[in-house]
């Protein structure tokens, strides 16, 4: 028989494009179950062409489980991951809670595939949306040139702080809609937005904010130190240099990475663009003459990492850099997890 999938957070953002998904791939699982927070349960959710009800967190219902995909918070999946492992389910976890830890694999199968099979505490984990679009096409690049640093510049979409984030973008800019003073010299964001940012620390509307996370040491923020310790630990490069400065701009879905990698010999664009589209995963899209570069408004809805506005620093030519567009949602968040449960779903059913 297929085995049993259980979806942990399956009315969010990433939830909701994750049913998406599983309704495109048949024949990988049997039943499959639903779980939210006490508020969402009881809602129908369309899933695989079936229509199943949304049920609250238990611990007996992970009963029969083989495998959960959890896209929570970090406490939540904290405290029930484990509860679904002792219940006989093996978790992918896509919160901050494990990704870390030494006993956990996190794990990108276009790069560390083989890893999923050391899991001691039957928990493997999903990395995060930034640090996802920007690895599937760093990682082939390391592989064929030995990466030394990584300078990186991120412009984050909404989507990335859940649905309410997103719908918080929506309100603002209804609000700012056709005024044509606001977020010039003469007009006032703040006041038309008001007191509602949503998750976020600053209007999101006709703005950028250098911000996403929580406050980390000596003024960094989480988010910036979660592109450098997972792309080490991705890697397998616990030295690497990497700076990452994290910004949200107001972008419906997809996150954008401005990267400069310094390779541990020279390297030139052209060959650069060889090994990337070849590698799996990315898309290269790199004429700008003709106008062509990655944007989130091509990236979104579909599966790979797109990357372009590919050249050689000017002064270093160990050093390379481009733009790299992924869907936060899929490859960042849904589709990542989906790959790798389909990667134990094969193993148990083999
Ligand atoms: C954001 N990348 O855009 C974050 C969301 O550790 O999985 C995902 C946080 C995480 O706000």
């Amino acid at each position: 028989a297929l085995p049993t999938l259980a979806v942990v957070g399956a009315t969010g953002a990433v939830g909701t494009v994750m049913c998406e998904l599983l309704t495109g791939r048949r024949n990988v699982w049997g039943e499959i179950r639903l779980f939210a927070s006490e508020r969402s349960a009881g809602r129908k959710v369309r899933c695989r062409g079936e229509e199943l009800t949304v049920q609250a967190l238990t611990e007996k219902a992970f009963d029969g489980v083989d495998v959960a995909m959890f896209d929570v918070p970090d406490e939540v999946a904290a405290h029930w991951a484990p509860i679904a492992v002792r219940r006989g389910a093996i978790v992918v976890d896509n919160s901050g809670a494990f990704r870390m830890a030494s006993d956990v694999p996190l794990v990108v199968p276009e790069i560390n595939l083989e890893q999923v099979q050391h899991r001691p505490r039957g928990i493997v984990a999903n990395a995060n949306c930034t640090t996802l679009a920007m690895i599937v096409a760093v990682a082939p690049l390391h592989r064929e040139y030995g990466l030394r640093e990584l300078v990186l510049a991120s412009y984050q979409s909404v989507s990335g702080a859940g649905q309410v984030g997103a719908d918080t973008l929506h309100d603002q800019l209804a609000k700012v809609a056709g005024d044509r003073l606001l977020g010039s010299r003469t007009g006032d964001v703040r006041q038309a937005v008001g007191d509602d940012l949503g998750p976020f620390p600053a209007p999101m509307a006709l703005n950028v904010v250098p911000w996403a996370g929580s406050l980390a040491e000596d003024g960094w923020s989480s988010e910036e130190m979660k592109m450098r310790d997972e792309s080490r630990k991705i890697l397998g490069t616990p030295h690497l240099k990497v700076t990452a400065t994290c910004v949200r701009v107001p972008v419906l879905t997809g996150h954008s990475v401005a990267v400069h990698a310094v390779f541990g010999t020279e390297i030139n664009a052209e060959g650069a663009r060889g090994v990337l589209r070849n590698a799996p995963g990315v898309i290269v899209v790199d004429d700008p003459a003709a106008g062509e570069f990655p944007m989130p408004i091509d990236a979104v809805g579909t599966d790979p990492s797109w990357v372009g506005r590919i050249r050689r620093a000017l002064d270093d030519p160990r050093a390379l850099n481009f733009f790299v567009t992924g869907d936060n949602l899929r490859k960042g968040a849904a589709l990542n997890t989906a790959q790798i449960a389909e990667l134990l779903a094969k193993e148990l059913t083999r």
